[in-house]
């Protein structure tokens, strides 16, 4: 007998609904669910091969003490006697991606970081999107008030560094991203990539624009410089900073910033024409942008260029959604760097440190030297900054504790590794990634199969508790209810509803948000709590965005902030490197539809196909380096032979590799001592480079 049920995929930023075929506890078939009203049926061939990675023989079923299978009552007592003599300040954390996509890391991470007592919180962040959070920080006041497209509506979308026709999209939420690029050009909008490559995304859109990697801030000053100079600004929101912003702009003439950014000055002048003519129109920059040495300043300027063409906030434009979950209003302004690390003086950024300075850490002797360490959900040995390094400074530590289904290049180093079980024991609820949907949407998926062992939320809640003296032994249920009392009054709590500590947790978010039963003057009817979405298992769809400000604003000023001083003031090494020599190669990286960083390359049907861990590289520069097959690519950080792959896709001087390859880890090459200064995000694309013949 199979039964039926519905599902939100893990995998990636999309938040697909899934329809799973079960038969006694296995997922015999999976597709999309057409019932969904925001993913409408549409499921990638990740998302397809969910259940030969739920049976993926790899995963690991019991704990491991010292590379031994253990029971968990062993296991989480070794972790009692790892961390016993370990104080606070030498504990660290490293979260990572997958801690976002399920329940367990979203609810219960922020606990065990509180517990260990320490500022050395690490997190796949500062790898990843860092630089977005503080410039809407520093612009919004809300590190988390970041903007998305309005896709659905938008009459023009400036994309650069992004390529969702692999990705899936990322800081933008929307299933089916190239049916929605496609929808973008049948209603008659235009669409615009700027990438180093011909993506697939690219050859999709009306033109591709090739822009030097880790330029893109010049290009984009470019544009607001036009804007500027032609008197094309129109501003809707309220905004602190304009002459400012203008100002700081002035050294950045399309003429002055074409030779670095390789765009012709002509086109950064009709860009920035098309911007401001377009009825509706938004910017939206992604990884490319992020994980670069101008991080934030490319991030800021992103927004400056929808407040200045009178597209933030506005229906078309770029919009804030209103996810289900909101909680209350941070009461502080945001601020950067309230903390430094110890090493290497490193500003804090969202509570956390840089991860490409979490190897220092670890290292470096003196009062506060990191001795052990948790990581969950993370592989940074392969996706951090000079990741060897790192994997060598955790062979060095007195105690690490993984929380991970994978034996891996991180998780190796651990004395105890601790396995979440199958995810389809596990409730999901996308906590983070429906505040930056394209519609305002909510979903949850209930457990379909029971429990053989603790859940990730329990496990997580043990570290918590463990880490904060309670030991081994303390029932994890103690911490939902302390949890549970900050958010609902004791006649609330009697109310809720949920099977387990995490539903419960999400039944009072769910509640007390903005469509919330319990919220006082709430949208669509004000019917949202765990009931009504088990009621709704395909999701219920909460509309389109709408505009949000000034009430979503958390400045000071109640405005938008338009000339942050800690970037403003990263302008002036922009401007000092305008007149620089351009390395001979930069290295940047890409992503392949059937791949998930570090951890999906080799599980069952996603083998094979175009996922391959090649270095693309121009069909000119072959010829003029008179390279065959294989190259050898140096770094200040170290040295990989790879496979080559030409291809014209890619523009000359610019060399492509993956990352999460074992066989040649893109981050053998990036240096951990190269950083965006302002968020410390880490650096992987623009990264000087050689090549040359093997041997
Ligand atoms: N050179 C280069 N490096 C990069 C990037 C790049 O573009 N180029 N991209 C960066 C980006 S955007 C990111 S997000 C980071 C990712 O960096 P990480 O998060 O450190 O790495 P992942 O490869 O995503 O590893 C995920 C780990 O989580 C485990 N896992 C999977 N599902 C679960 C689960 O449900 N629970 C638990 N506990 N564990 C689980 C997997 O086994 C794997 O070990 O990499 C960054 N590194
Ligand atoms: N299939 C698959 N999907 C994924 C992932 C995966 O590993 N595989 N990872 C997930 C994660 S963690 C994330 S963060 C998202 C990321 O999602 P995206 O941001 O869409 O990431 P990529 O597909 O790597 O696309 C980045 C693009 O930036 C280009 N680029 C590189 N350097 C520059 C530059 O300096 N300027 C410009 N303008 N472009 C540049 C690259 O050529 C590439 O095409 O994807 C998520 N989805
Ligand atoms: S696009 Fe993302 S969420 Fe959708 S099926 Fe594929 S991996 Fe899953
Ligand atoms: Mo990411």
């Amino acid at each position: 007998m199979t039964t039926t049920a519905y599902r939100t995929c893990p995998l990636c930023e999309a938040v697909c609904g899934l329809q799973l075929t079960i038969d006694q506890g296995r997922m015999v078939d999976v597709r999309g669910d057409h019932e969904d009203p925001f993913s409408r049926g549409f499921i990638c061939p990740k998302g397809a091969s969910l259940g030969s990675l739920d049976e993926d023989p790899n995963r690991l079923t019991t704990p491991l003490v010292n590379g031994k299978p253990a029971t968990w009552a062993a296991a989480f007592a070794a972790v009692e006697a790892g961390l016993k003599d370990v104080p606070g300040p030498a504990r660290a954390i490293y979260l990572g991606n997958p801690s976002v996509h399920n329940m367990g890391g979203s609810l219960y991470g922020g606990a065990v970081v509180r517990a260990l007592g320490t500022r050395n919180v690490f997190s796949a962040s500062t790898a990843d999107q860092m630089p977005k959070h503080v410039s809407c920080g520093l612009m919004f006041g809300d590190p988390l008030a970041i903007p998305v497209p309005d896709l659905d509506r938008t009459d023009y979308l400036l994309m650069l560094g992004a390529n969702p026709l692999e990705s899936n999209g990322s800081l933008c939420t929307a299933p089916d991203f190239p049916g929605r690029l496609k929808a973008l050009k049948k209603r008659g909008g235009r669409f615009v990539v700027v990438d180093p490559r011909r993506t697939r995304t690219a050859a999709l859109a009306d033109e591709h624009i090739f822009v030097r990697p880790g330029t893109d801030p010049y290009l984009l000053a470019g544009i607001a410089h036009t804007l500027f100079s032609e008197s094309l600004v129109t501003v809707k929101v309220p905004v602190n900073g304009l002459d400012e912003v203008r100002a700081a702009l002035a050294g950045f003439s399309p003429q002055t910033v074409a030779p670095v950014c390789g765009v012709p000055e002509d086109v950064i002048v009709r860009l920035a024409h098309e911007l401001a003519a377009a009825p509706t129109a938004a910017v939206y920059g992604r990884i490319g942008t992020c994980t670069a040495e101008f991080g934030t300043v490319a991030q800021w300027l992103v927004d400056v260029l929808n407040v200045i063409t009178g597209n933030l906030d506005r229906p078309g434009g770029a919009m804030f959604a209103m996810s289900a979950t909101e909680g209350r209003p941070r009461r502080k302004p945001y601020a950067i760097g309230r903390w430094t690390s110890r090493v290497r003086g490193l500003p804090e950024t969202n509570g956390e440190l840089p991860v490409a300075t979490l190897a220092d850490e670890i290292e470096t002797p003196g009062e506060g030297q990191v001795r052990a360490l948790i990581t969950v959900a993370g592989n940074p040995v392969m996706s951090a900054p000079n990741g060897p390094r790192l994997g060598e400074a955790f062979a060095r530590l007195d105690f690490m504790v993984s929380v991970d289904p994978y034996l891996n290049e991180t998780t190796r180093h651990a004395h105890v590794v601790l396995p979440p079980p199958r995810m389809l024991t596990a409730g999901h609820y996308d906590f983070a990634l429906l505040t930056l949907a394209v519609r305002n949407y909510a979903r949850y998926s209930p457990p379909i199969l029971p429990l053989d062992g603790p859940s990730e939320g329990e496990i997580l809640a043990r570290l918590a508790m463990i880490a904060s003296g309670q030991g081994a032994d303390a029932d994890p249920a103690l911490l939902d209810e302390l949890i549970l009392g900050q958010l609902v009054t004791p006649e609330q709590r009697a109310q809720l509803n949920g099977a387990n500590g995490a539903e419960l947790r999400l039944d009072a978010m769910l509640r007390l948000g903005p469509y919330g039963d319990w919220n006082p003057s709430p949208r669509q009817g004000g019917t949202l709590s765990l009931k009504t979405l088990l009621d709704h298992p395909h999701g219920i769809d909460l509309g389109p965005l709408e505009p949000r400000i000034p009430d979503n604003l958390r400045t000071a000023s109640g405005k938008v902030e338009l000339a942050p001083e800690a970037i403003v003031s990263d302008l002036d090494r922009l401007r000092a490197r305008l007149g620089g020599k351009a390395p001979e190669f930069v290295l940047i990286g890409r992503r392949h539809l059937r791949s998930n960083n570090s951890w999906l390359h080799g599980v069952g049907r996603l083998t094979g196909g175009t996922n391959r861990c090649t270095l693309q590289i121009n069909p000119a520069d072959v010829e003029r380096l008179g390279l065959d097959g294989t190259a050898v690519v140096r770094s200040t950080a170290g040295e990989l032979t790879v496979p080559l792959e030409p291809t014209d896709t890619i523009m000359p001087g610019v060399v492509s590799l993956p990352h999460g390859w074992s066989e040649a880890s893109a981050n053998v090459l990036t240096d951990d001592m190269v950083l965006d200064p302002v968020s410390g995000n880490a650096v992987f694309n623009g990264v000087p480079v050689l090549i040359g013949r093997p041997g």
